[in-house]
């Protein structure tokens, strides 16, 4: 039976860092097969513009996805954070991987402010806590890299009839153990536990179409 495809896009490290989890859990789960749809893994570069043409790749180069979903690292999360809305904005704090630092430049020039994940972001999280495995709603991807492949790729979904019946969104990791030896204090969760946390939420996300009513707020 030909399968539906899962479209699960990390990053190579930035940052001068070694290692990302966000592209260590998208490549372990690769082949990985779940309701009927298996995962593809795509890493892109830590680069403006470059990141969407890595992801503009991979969508022509096949059907298009039942769910593309990104990933990137967030350091100092605690937690697995699927994120509510990505923002029109890059705004970098600190140069990408070719050096790129754009201040308050619109991801897309006729986009609009900002487009919110069609993933069902409340019920991931209350799947991935019943599971046992630390998850809360972001309400800021921030305005580097991660941003902006978050609004590239659902500017393209909302705007690409071919792409009308694709899902998507993001979802920021917290630091691998291995990094958190580095900078003493700050948070980590091991790979294992990343990992399975995605299983469980590309699961959910497959087999829910209305999203739970549940508080997901944040005071700041
Ligand atoms: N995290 C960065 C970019 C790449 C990544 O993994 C971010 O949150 O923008």
């Amino acid at each position: 039976m030909a399968s539906e495809r899962i479209l699960l896009t990390g990053f190579e490290p930035f940052d001068r860092d070694t290692v990302n989890p966000s592209w260590e859990v998208a490549r372990a789960l690769d082949g990985w097969a779940c309701e009927g749809a298996t995962v593809q893994a795509l890493q892109m570069p830590c680069v403006f513009g470059d990141a969407l043409a890595a992801l503009d790749a991979a969508l022509a180069a096949g059907p298009a996805p039942v769910l593309a979903v990104g990933l990137g690292l967030a350091g100092g999360r605690t937690e697995v954070t699927p994120e509510r809305v990505a923002i029109n904005v890059d705004d970098a704090r600190i140069p990408d991987n070719a050096g790129r630092q754009p201040v308050d430049a619109a991801v897309e020039a006729r986009g609009p402010a900002a487009y919110f994940s069609t993933l069902p972001i409340k019920a991931i999280v209350h799947a991935l806590r019943q599971a046992g495995l630390p998850a809360s709603v972001s309400n800021t991807a921030g305005t580097f890299v991660c941003n902006h492949a978050f609004y590239g790729l659902m500017h393209r979904l909302a705007t690409r009839p071919a792409l009308a019946r694709t899902r998507g969104g993001f979802v920021h990791l917290p630091a691998l153990p291995e990094q958190a030896a580095r900078v003493p204090g700050m948070p980590s969760l091991a790979l294992a536990t990343q990992v399975e946390a995605l299983r469980v939420l590309l699961r959910t996300a497959l087999t829910t179409t209305t999203d739970l009513h549940a508080q997901g707020g944040s005071l700041h």
